[in-house]
Order: C-alpha cells, then sequence, then structure tokens
C-alpha cells in the first residue's frame, strides 16, 4: 500500500476540478484537554495516541482562496514571501489537493496569535479543507475532511468539529481510521480563558518538540499508557458534567506531557516566567475554593477552564483573561 499523502488524498476526493473562482469558509481553533504529543508516521501526521479538545467557536481562522494566474498568501492582511515558512508550509499542502497548473490567491485572517502554542496551525489547516470543499464542491463528510486536516496538521483533525472533540488513534497504515468526531455533549456553562503572555513564534516548532521527546525523554515511556488511562476518564467527566474531574484531568496531562518535553535533551521549556506565575496564580485560587484548572500547550501562554459561575472571580485574578464560550458567544473583556 501507497502511503505517499497524495496517494491517501488521492483516495478520498472525487476530482481535482474547481467548481467555483472563489471561496470562504472558517474553523475554529482548539484546545486540547487530553494532549496529542507523538506520532507513529510523520508524513501522515499519525498520532502514537488518541487525543480531545475543546474547540473556540469564533477564535480561529477564515481563508478566502481564489483560482488566480499565481500563487499568492496574505495573512491578517500582510503579504508573505514566496520563501517564507507560512507560505511554504500551506501551498505544499495544498499542492496535495490541486492539479499542476491551479494557481489560489490565499487571505487568511486569524482571530487567534500564529504559533504562539494557541493552535493556529489547527484552525488554519482545517479552514484551508473547508474551503477547499467548497471551492471544488467536493461536499466531503466530517470524517473526509478531518483525515485531510491532519495531513496537514495533526492537531487541525480536531478543527473540523465544534464542542468537545476526540480524534481517534487509528491504528491502519493509511490512516483512514485516524479522524476526530464530536461528541454529543453539549455545556454551556463551559468556559476557556485565555491568558496571552506571548505572541512571539516559539523557537522550537511543535513537529520537532514531539520527535525530540520521542527519541530522548525517558520520561515519554510512560505517556501512551498514562493517556490509554486518562482518556476515557476524560470522556467520562465530559458526559458526566463532572468539572472537578474533567479539569484535574486535563492539568495533570498538561503537566505531564511538559514534564516529558522537559526531560528530553536540548530540553524543551515553552514556558516564560509569567506563565509560571500565572500557574500558581490558579494554584492559589483553587486554595481559595474557586474551581478553576489550567492547561498549556507548545508555547507560554496558559488556558484556564472553568464554569460561568466562577467568572467573576477568576476574571479579577486575571483582568487580561479572554473568556469564550465554547457553546455559545465569545466575550473579549
Ligand atoms: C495538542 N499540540 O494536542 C498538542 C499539545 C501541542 C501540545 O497538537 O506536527 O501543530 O503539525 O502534527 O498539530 C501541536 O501539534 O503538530 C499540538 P504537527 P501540531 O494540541
Amino acid at each position: 500500500m501507497k502511503l505517499e499523502p497524495r496517494e491517501i488524498v488521492d483516495q478520498i476526493l472525487p476530482h481535482r476540478i474547481p467548481a467555483l473562482d472563489l471561496a470562504e469558509a472558517y474553523a475554529p481553533a482548539n484546545i486540547a484537554l487530553c494532549k496529542y504529543w507523538g506520532k507513529r508516521n510523520e508524513a501522515l501526521k499519525l498520532p502514537l495516541t488518541g487525543s480531545l479538545s475543546i474547540s473556540l467557536a469564533e477564535l480561529g481562522t477564515r481563508m478566502r482562496c481564489r483560482v488566480a494566474e499565481t500563487d499568492g498568501l496574505e495573512i491578517n492582511g500582510e503579504t508573505q514571501a514566496p520563501d517564507s515558512k507560512a507560505f511554504r508550509r500551506l501551498f505544499s499542502f495544498l499542492d496535495l489537493f490541486r492539479e499542476a497548473g491551479t494557481c489560489f490567491q490565499i487571505q487568511s485572517t486569524n482571530t487567534i496569535p500564529m504559533a504562539a502554542g494557541l493552535a493556529s496551525s489547527a484552525s488554519a489547516f482545517a479552514s484551508a479543507v473547508n474551503t477547499l470543499n467548497l471551492l471544488y464542491g467536493w461536499e466531503l463528510s466530517d470524517r473526509s475532511r478531518s483525515i485531510l486536516s491532519r495531513i496537514g496538521s495533526g492537531s487541525a483533525s480536531r478543527s473540523i468539529c465544534p464542542g468537545f472533540v476526540e480524534w481517534f488513534c487509528g491504528e491502519q497504515a493509511d490512516g483512514m481510521d485516524s479522524y476526530a468526531e464530536a461528541m454529543d455533549v453539549s455545556w454551556p456553562e463551559f468556559r476557556v480563558g485565555i491568558l496571552r503572555l506571548s505572541d512571539a513564534e516559539k523557537a522550537v516548532s511543535s513537529g520537532v518538540g514531539m520527535q525530540r521527546t520521542m527519541d530522548t525523554s525517558v520520561l515519554y515511556q510512560s505517556w501512551p499508557a498514562q493517556v490509554e488511562r486518562d482518556l476515557p476518564v476524560l470522556r467520562e467527566a465530559i458526559r458526566e458534567k463532572d468539572f472537578a474531574c474533567l479539569g484535574k484531568t486535563a492539568e495533570r496531562k498538561a503537566m505531564a506531557v511538559q514534564a516529558t518535553m522537559s526531560a528530553a535533551w536540548p530540553p524543551i521549556l515553552y514556558w516564560k516566567p509569567e506563565s509560571v506565575v500565572t500557574l500558581q496564580g490558579v494554584h492559589r485560587l483553587r486554595a481559595d475554593g474557586v474551581e478553576v484548572y489550567a492547561t498549556m500547550d507548545a508555547g507560554p501562554n496558559v488556558k484556564l477552564l472553568f464554569l460561568e459561575q466562577n467568572r467573576d472571580e477568576v476574571q479579577s485574578a486575571f483582568p487580561d483573561l479572554q473568556v469564550v464560550q465554547p457553546f455559545g458567544t465569545t466575550c473579549q473583556d
């Protein structure tokens, strides 16, 4: 069996002839509650474990694609040079879908900072697939779009769906069983707070970071077994709306993934001093009886998990907090 990304894409696409000249679509960013960290196949972005996330409603990427004479990319109104990282990464992904000779002018608008551990690659690749789906008139299922997005960036597989989303690890070599699906749970009181501590681009990309962790961290050996134990706990906590269990499990997973990275060589430390101060602030709030939990990803920013009933206390402790309502509208304070 062929395992080249274009061959896999071929199995999914009905054709490669654009149906429209212009299309536009959106995908939300997502925050992992049980993290994806480690691949079994680099080219197809097949994970070593399953993962589970919450999609961020209005925080994400809107992408507009026009069939044109030449390729071009604008991100948040700024033209990107053809040799820039963002241009090369996006267009090598788009090459999987188009015939040679088809060119695209892309305008991408992010409502989240790029490459600062706030999952902008997830919403970027998922919005690209959603946009191409409209441009080409493919009418692909959520599952197919999740598989295609995953080939761009693993976590993008989860950005196809709203709310709580589980990405199944799968076991097939071609990755056709490694896709994400929304959980059938609505939790209107659930809040994610974003603390934007730094928008600077990270020194070690997620891809490089996870490979180095797998190759050199002695603590990584226990990671797959931990995920196997914690994923069902998290799933059940979401179904039962057991917030304390969800928060504790998610925070422990965030700390555990950082522990695996810290033990890599060279060590990977995405945190900034402000990240530590924030985590200690979360611990203090909890000690005062406020149910708030923290999670972090491949970056210095801290994301808080809490319920609407605790919003005032959390917001007065963290005045810069941007509160997202994953099952409602976004509030910016
Ligand atoms: C996650 N992260 O589950 C984890 C937690 C970062 C830490 O998925 O190599 O940008 O493109 O598949 O998707 C970031 O990884 O990596 C990520 P690639 P991606 O959200």
